[in-house]
């Protein structure tokens, strides 16, 4: 049964299938947080959420999470990934993945650096990365939908000529930079020897460029193993597990 209070708010998490979702699932297990978990299935034509999810927040978009603080009678309602982590970071009083605590400890100038690392890591997942991931997925869309027949020529080549020129060299150019940073994080993560937010951020791009054949073990050995090294985690292989025990499916990513 779960209580309650200001410290310890009641968290909802509304989980879309093959999603960002699933992050914050890992995260709510890394951190130990109690939590309840809603699930919501994509609409199997056009791959999107619809509406579902519009009556709690106007965009419709997951992750959300619904936080019920003690003596109010509304719950405050988050979405964006990253917002999300950021606060559930910090009212688990995590020592380890507190960024309060490591901007506070962060005296000299090489702690300011690791600091602002996380922090751009952090920013980066979805400022940076997904946006070329997401012109990726148009790009398959462009190529593979039932336009018309007489424009379906054209379609193919804007799509041919933006992956040539934008979306390939982008992702090799995040591809290495990536792989760098895992060769030099001084730890096996992302940002030192400890997880971070920026590990729970990141894992979901690097699945969906996994999963899409561009994350290649030859080209990107170091980044590769990192990615395994996180999916390895007790509490990754707990979030999996909540969702075939709640959906009967896998959390497995499909953009
Ligand atoms: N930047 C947002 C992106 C949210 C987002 O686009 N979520 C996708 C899931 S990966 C979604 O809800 N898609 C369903 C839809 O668009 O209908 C975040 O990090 O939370």
């Amino acid at each position: 049964m779960m209580t309650s209070t200001t410290e310890n708010p009641k968290i909802v998490l509304h989980w879309l299938e093959q999603s960002r979702s699933q992050r914050i699932l890992w995260l709510l297990e890394e951190l130990n947080v109690d939590y309840e978990l809603k699930t919501y299935k994509r609409n199997k034509l056009t791959n999107l959420a619809g509406s579902q999810l519009k009556s709690i927040h106007p965009l419709g978009k997951f992750p959300v999470i619904e936080i019920y603080f003690a003596g109010q009678d509304e719950p405050v309602v988050l979405a964006e990934s990253g917002a999300i982590v950021e606060y559930l970071i910090e009212i688990s009083n995590n020592p380890t993945m507190s960024l309060q605590d490591r901007e506070n400890q962060s005296t000299t100038g090489v702690q300011k650096a690791k600091f602002l690392r996380l922090k751009y890591f952090l920013h980066y997942a979805e400022g940076s990365i997904m946006n070329v991931l997401l012109i990726a997925v148009m790009i398959t869309f462009l190529r593979t939908s039932r336009v018309f027949l007489l424009v379906r020529p054209l379609a193919k080549a804007i799509a041919w000529q933006l992956d040539q020129q934008y979306v390939k060299p982008s992702l090799s150019d995040h591809l290495s930079f990536l792989n760098n940073q895992v060769v030099t994080s001084d730890g096996g993560f992302l940002c030192g020897e400890n997880l971070t937010g920026a590990d729970i951020m990141m894992a979901f791009p690097l699945e969906v460029l996994k999963a899409r054949g561009n994350l290649e073990p030859q080209t990107y050995p170091e980044l590769t193993t990192y990615l395994e090294r996180l999916q390895q985690r007790d509490a990754y292989r707990r979030a999996a597990q909540k969702i075939s025990d709640q959906t009967g499916k896998t959390s497995d990513v499909v953009l």
